[in-house]
């Protein structure tokens, strides 16, 4: 047989595929609809190896719901707004339309030759005004609807790049494009009220049964819930300010005999009262600033504080009093900007302690401790236990004190103010969606002196980014603009002024899925056909979107509900994060990364070793690591397809190790999946070669080498649909294997007996090439016409199971024949070795081996092994 020639196959299929329109969901079709999205890929220039894998697996996911007669949804878009597009356009000199545009149209002729069973006639771009224009309708909705608001806000702002960062795009300190060193700017920007939905998004996640826990759990602690107290302190009359009372707010007021201090936030107003007068108190407020408001920048960064000169009365310790600091890890915008620090109990406020030297009182002792030995070293004692030193609350649970704590100070009051209220607080933020950036979705809305700020009237949309911009200067091009931003106010008809802020890449991002149920439609969406594909039954993308990309289109769709676009909360019913491709690294002898391809590879025993392909040079293979330009071990998806074929290239990614873990890219690993491909395509030749020559011969019933094939084969659907449904890819691979290399045995035998044996082989090779099909498409749609099928097997219908074959009555005894294990045959469970005997001296293998002699003995441990000696 002639080799299989994917590189001749896959474009030929492809284009048939196309043709016949295969893909093409339609918004009418009775049958039941499965909606499979993977995460749309942002248009840097190439797919990469990351790419190939998540749409490998969306693939088959496609492919085989297809199969099973359901009406699929599996569109495929652009996510083509962002920062890179201006530094390539700064960089190159071009307009960051053009990059981006010459961008998707590489990368969708990549995409194309994976063979992936995409709807392309839905493609969308959420950089053309035939997007965004309805993002910026939905923005006008959502503004009468009350879920936006424009607020002063303290924000990241990246000196370098000239934006404003969310908290998550600042590593370090720094900004996560750029590397400068961030600071703390008032702006007025724009909000959705995201915290508004804080319980929902929160309650909802115990629905979401379809969701990996550990996305959930990520969730559930951005949201970050916490029940606790503002509790009112009374401060000790002073010179420095009028104010009588101070309010923090508390998770742990169980711990409330353990306080030692209190702390203030640098942006509390009590700060800055004191701060006009107190000269080391305001140098100090400055460089809280400049030490930023992100999360892991604050846990990082060492505690510390400016004793303010002020005293609070202790609530419950009569006569005492606590010192009030201001402090660089009390937030603002949490709680109310202030707390009471307890050492003994909390690690920041432990760290605190130490270094200005405050009473560390414990007052929760761990089951099982002994109250008179224990102490607090370095680490704070977070865990439960019993209250201890604590006046009427000893003995008492946390929980309890907690309860109990809340009552104490329910009646009483401070200042005029009750003393303590049970509070409920999140950690979630309200969405900050302002970019101070040309290339993003403008914010449709025009500021005019006379009326204040209007939305764009929905008749003039879309509010199109202008065409003739320039990144000679820093900052956001779209307010460099000379006449852009001149506009009449729709109200009063005089000058006015367009808002040059754009929207954060993350809105686009958030209702796409939506928009490809009806990607032509006139409004943002058809609520009605939204609702029908709706939810997406399968999302797969990166573990990187578990919080943010993920919150937010669960609210964004809230948001659309609320403005009547869509009729449900949950966008996403199924969810599965694939882990990350990886490949070892190479290094010169001079410590420069090398590329894999530069790499030929020595081995001597246990010991591998490198050299550099053109000079020879030794190489040192390092270690395993996700693909990186910067280390350069990527292998280029487009090269494995030039070389292997892209049928190859999707059967090692889904072979290995589970989808949900990182997957290790190898030379041998390819070259395996590529053996496999030509070893089908002989199988298959044979099978039709054994067809042909015995076209003649009456076919009887199955003998039982026929019956245990045919098992096998049933069986394999079986799992094969079970794993796949499960997401098991590598188990399905693993499935496909075994059946493969039962047939090609059953192959080599079956010329001994064909009328017997024929049907069963053959039978079994179109389910494997069934089986295959979502796999190893091309492959599988060319052994299809090779045996002579009508239509493409990229419509046919999954197999049919014959459940009474599923029935585990079968055991497989290995053969031993002096003492080797030479074959193995699979027999009814019980067959009696008299019979079992039969049946092994019939087998060709066995046959050829005795080559005409009889053999000296034969032990049979029925249902176990057949040992030969001869
Ligand atoms: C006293 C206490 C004692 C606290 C103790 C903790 C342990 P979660 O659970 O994450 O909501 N806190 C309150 N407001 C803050 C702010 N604006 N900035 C920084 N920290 C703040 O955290 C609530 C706890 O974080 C609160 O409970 C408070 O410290 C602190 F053994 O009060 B706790
Ligand atoms: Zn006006």
């Amino acid at each position: 047989v002639e080799r299989y020639n994917p590189r001749e196959m896959e474009p030929k299929w492809q284009q048939v595929w196309d043709d016949a329109r295969s893909f093409v969901a339609s918004n009418d079709d009775k049958r039941e609809k499965y909606y499979v999205l993977e995460m749309f890929p942002y248009p840097s220039g190439r797919i990469h190896m990351g790419h190939v894998r998540n749409y490998a697996m969306g693939d088959v996911v496609a492919r085989y719901h297809r199969a099973r007669g359901k009406n699929v949804l599996h569109p495929m878009g652009w996510d083509a707004f962002g920062l890179p597009a201006e530094n390539a356009a700064i960089e190159r000199k071009t307009h960051p339309g053009t990059w981006t545009r010459a961008n998707i149209a590489a990368m969708r002729t990549q995409l194309k030759s994976m063979g992936l069973s995409l709807d392309w006639s839905r493609e969308i771009a959420t950089c053309e005004p035939e997007y965004y224009q309805h993002q910026q309708a939905m923005f006008i909705d959502m503004m009468a609807a009350g879920l936006v608001t424009r607020k002063q806000s303290k924000v990241n702002w990246d000196p370098v790049d000239m934006t404003v960062l969310a908290n998550e795009q600042v590593i370090d300190g720094k900004g996560w494009r750029s590397g400068a060193p961030v600071e703390q700017r008032e702006l007025t920007q724009w909000f959705f009220k995201i915290s508004d939905y804080a319980e929902d998004l929160l309650s909802a996640l115990d629905g979401l049964t379809d969701w990996p826990e550990k996305v959930r759990t990520m969730q559930r602690n951005w949201i970050g819930k916490s029940e606790g107290l503002r509790l009112q302190f009374e401060l000790v009359a002073s010179d420095a300010t009028a104010v009588q009372s101070l309010e923090v707010f508390t998770t742990r007021p169980d711990t409330i005999f353990g306080a030692s201090f209190l702390a203030l936030s640098a942006d509390h107003p009590l700060t800055t009262e004191l701060a006009k007068t107190n000269a080391v108190l305001s140098e100090f407020v400055a460089e809280c600033h400049r030490q930023g408001t992100a999360t892991e920048a604050l846990e990082k960064a060492e505690k510390k504080g400016v004793f303010t000169g002020l005293y609070v009365k202790h609530p419950v310790l009569e006569g005492q009093t606590l010192p009030v600091y201001v402090a660089n890890f009390v937030l603002m915008d949490y709680g109310t900007g202030a707390i009471f620090g307890c050492p003994a109990h909390d690690q920041r406020d432990l760290d605190f302690a130490r270094k200005y030297d405050l009473p560390v009182i414990p007052v929760v002792l761990p089951n099982g401790a002994d109250a008179a030995s224990f102490v607090i070293g370095d680490e704070a004692n977070v865990d439960a236990g019993h209250i201890y030193n604590s006046g009427f609350l000893d003995g008492l649970t946390v929980d309890e004190a907690k309860k109990a704590v809340a009552e104490h100070f329910a009646g009483r009051t401070v200042d005029g103010k009750p003393q303590g209220k049970v509070e409920v607080n999140y950690r979630l933020r309200d969405w900050g969606v302002s970019r101070q950036r040309y290339w993003g979705c403008p914010i449709p809305v025009i500021h005019c002196e006379v009326c204040g700020t209007l939305p764009v009237p929905k008749k003039d949309l879309p509010v199109v980014l202008p065409e003739d911009v320039s990144f000679d200067k820093p900052g956001n091009a779209l307010d460099h603009h000379p006449t852009w931003k001149h506009v009449n106010c729709p109200q009063c008809g005089g000058a006015a002024r367009r808002e040059t802020d754009t929207m954060d890449t993350f809105v686009d991002s958030s209702w796409y899925f939506a928009r490809f149920t009806a990607p032509q439609a006139e409004t943002p969406t058809i609520p009605a056909v939204a609702d029908h594909w709706l939810p997406v039954d399968q999302y797969i993308g990166g573990v990187e979107h578990a919080i943010l990309h993920l919150l937010y289109s669960r609210y964004f769709t809230r948001a659309m509900k609320a403005t009547g676009h869509v009729g449900l909360d949950e966008p996403f019913k199924g969810l599965f994060t694939q882990g990350m491709v990886t490949h070892e690294t190479y290094k010169s002898e001079t410590g420069e990364w090398v590329n894999p391809t530069e790499v030929l590879f020595d081995t001597n025993g246990e010991q591998r070793t490198g050299r550099h392909i053109d000079s020879g040079a030794p190489i040192t293979i390092g270690s395993v690591e996700k693909m990186s330009k910067s280390k350069k071990n990527v292998v280029d998806p487009d090269e494995i397809v030039a070389t292997y074929g892209a049928d190859t290239a999707r059967w090692f990614m889904l072979s290995d190790s589970p989808p949900e873990r990182d997957f290790q890219w190898t030379e041998a690993g390819v070259e395996g999946a590529s053996r496999f491909q030509q070893r089908v395509w002989r199988l298959v030749g044979e099978t039709i070669s054994l067809i042909k020559q015995s076209s003649d011969i009456v076919r009887t019933a199955d003998d039982e080498e026929g019956k245990t094939l045919r098992k096998i084969a049933h069986r394999a659907v079986h799992s094969v649909a079970d794993d796949i449904e499960g997401l098991r890819f590598n188990r399905a691979v693993a499935q496909i294997y075994e059946l493969t290399n039962a047939l090609v045995r059953s192959a080599g035998i079956a010329s001994a007996a064909p009328a017997s044996r024929l049907d069963a082989l053959a039978d079994g090779v179109e389910r494997l090439i069934q089986l295959l099909a979502p796999m190893m498409p091309h492959l599988a749609e060319t052994c299809w016409a090779e045996l002579g099928k009508a239509g493409l097997v990229a419509d046919a219908p999954w197999p049919e199971v014959d459940p009474a074959l599923l029935v585990d009555d079968s055991v497989t005894m290995p053969i031993q024949i002096n003492g080797k294990r030479r074959g193995e045959v699979v027999v009814a469970k019980g067959t009696a070795a008299a019979d079992v005997e039969k049946l092994v001296l019939s087998m060709d293998e066995i046959v050829r081996i005795l080559d005409g002699k009889a053999p000296k003995k034969i032990v049979i441990v029925p249902d176990r092994i057949v040992n030969v000696v001869i």
